[in-house]
């Protein structure tokens, strides 16, 4: 058995193989035991490794090149930084995330929990299932894992050794490449646009200055303020869910930056599971069932984050001139309008730039996904320009239901 002291890229049965080395305690049945690799992310390789006496366990390595582009490399320290994060979030939000074994940083690969009693939620959201918990968990887990780590709770001096500890440039540039720049420019030569919508796309996004001004500003916005330890990447491809439980995996985006960044873009993944409802559901009652519940989870998510942060500033808030009558309104208030923001960028980016979501690529009919496509840029841009407007999550539902109307 290799002694794993020099990184390599594992393959399924070097996982295994792996997996009882470093849980030599785990009670595994060796004769049964077996590993299949199931990643279906952009960046990660992921393994499932289990025997037939009901152990299991997930060990995630970071490669070198990204599964989405060999061309792309960024450091494989990534692991360690989502590791040590979803420890971290676990404090502070409880059965939110999975439980995490063990990390090496020398092979940059974690073990943690196996959630297969969950599903993971863009599949889940594809086959149009409907999970009532969702908005209040994941409010709950936004606003303590947000609010938990900002200046206004935590010690100063605390909250920038968190900063300093969690920087992650790299990471943070395909971001600001990704969503902040090409779905405007296509500078880079990666954009995927349905040809369909090439000529849409030009004249909505490529040649709209007013437009860029807004995303230019709000890029400012994402690359200077550090203000709360955030996850960076939190769509449906990063939740598992079941009946009872959300749970937040794949923090390897997290750096210090504006909240509203995570909370839009679960908002705009329930638009993609929204539009893909749309177009999708052929039964009527179906339809609407679905359409309904994705409909009362975006308001639902927007007014109970909002709420739970009040009461979660109100409770906790240390810093003396954060606790200045009006202050905290205004701070709520800029929360949201990055919300709005951000929401309009995700909508954005995963239609036109190198990153879609099968939400929408999987709508089969070629017109339902144009105008899918069309209703998810169109709201967009009124999520970015008028994002300071937006003072609730029923506004925020009905910029959506009017531009469907509207297509
Ligand atoms: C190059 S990585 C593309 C996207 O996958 C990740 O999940 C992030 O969303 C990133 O933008
Ligand atoms: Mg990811």
């Amino acid at each position: 058995m290799a002694k794993y002291d020099e990184y390599f890229l594992m393959k399924a049965e070097e996982a295994k193989d792996y997996a009882l080395y470093k849980l030599p305690d785990f009670g595994w049945d060796k004769a049964t035991m077996e590993c299949k690799e199931i990643g279906d992310g952009n960046l990660n390789y992921v393994f499932k490794v289990k025997d037939a006496k009901g152990h299991s366990v997930i060990i995630k390595q970071a490669g070198v090149a990204l599964r989405i582009s060999a061309d792309m490399h960024i450091s494989t320290d990534r692991n360690r930084i989502e590791s040590e994060i979803l420890i971290l979030q676990g404090k502070l939000a409880p059965g939110f995330v999975p439980e995490i074994y063990f990390y090496d940083t020398v092979m940059c690969a974690c073990g943690m929990e196996d959630l297969s009693d969950h599903d993971l939620m863009r599949g889940a959201m594809i086959q149009h299932r409907i999970y009532p918990k969702f908005a209040d968990q994941i409010s709950t887990f936004m606003a303590n894992t947000l609010m938990g780590t900002t200046d206004i709770v935590l010690d100063h001096k605390e909250k920038k050794e968190l900063q300093k500890k969690y920087i992650n440039p790299e990471l943070c540039e395909i971001t600001e490449d990704l969503v902040y720049t090409e779905p405007y420019n296509d500078a880079k030569g990666r954009n995927n646009v349905f040809p369909p919508n090439a000529e849409f796309v030009k004249q909505e996004l490529y040649d709209d200055e007013s437009l860029k001004l807004e995303v230019a500003k709000l890029k400012t916005e994402f690359m200077c303020n550090a203000q709360s330890l955030i996850h960076g990447d939190l769509h449906t491809g990063s939740i598992f869910i079941n009946e009872e439980t959300t749970k937040v995996f794949d923090p390897e985006f997290c750096f210090y930056g504006p909240m509203g960044y995570d909370i839009g873009n679960v908002i705009a993944n329930m638009i993609f599971a929204w539009c893909n409802g749309d177009a999708e559901i052929e039964d009527a009652g179906e339809k609407e069932v679905f359409l309904s519940w994705v409909e009362k989870t975006i308001v639902d998510v927007i007014d109970l984050t909002m709420s739970k942060m009040e009461a979660y500033y109100k409770e906790h808030v240390t810093d003396l001139m954060a606790k200045t009558p009006g202050y905290m309104e205004h701070y709520l208030a800029t929360i949201l309008a990055d919300t709005a923001g951000v929401t309009g960028l995700e909508l954005n980016r995963r239609i036109v730039g190198m990153a879609n979501v099968k939400d929408i690529t999987t709508i089969k009919d070629e017109k339902k996904r144009a105008r899918a496509e069309r209703i998810c840029i169109m709201a967009a841009k009124v999520y970015i320009e008028r994002r300071a407007e937006l003072k609730d999550g029923k506004a925020f539902l009905q910029v959506m239901k009017d531009i469907a109307a509207a297509i």
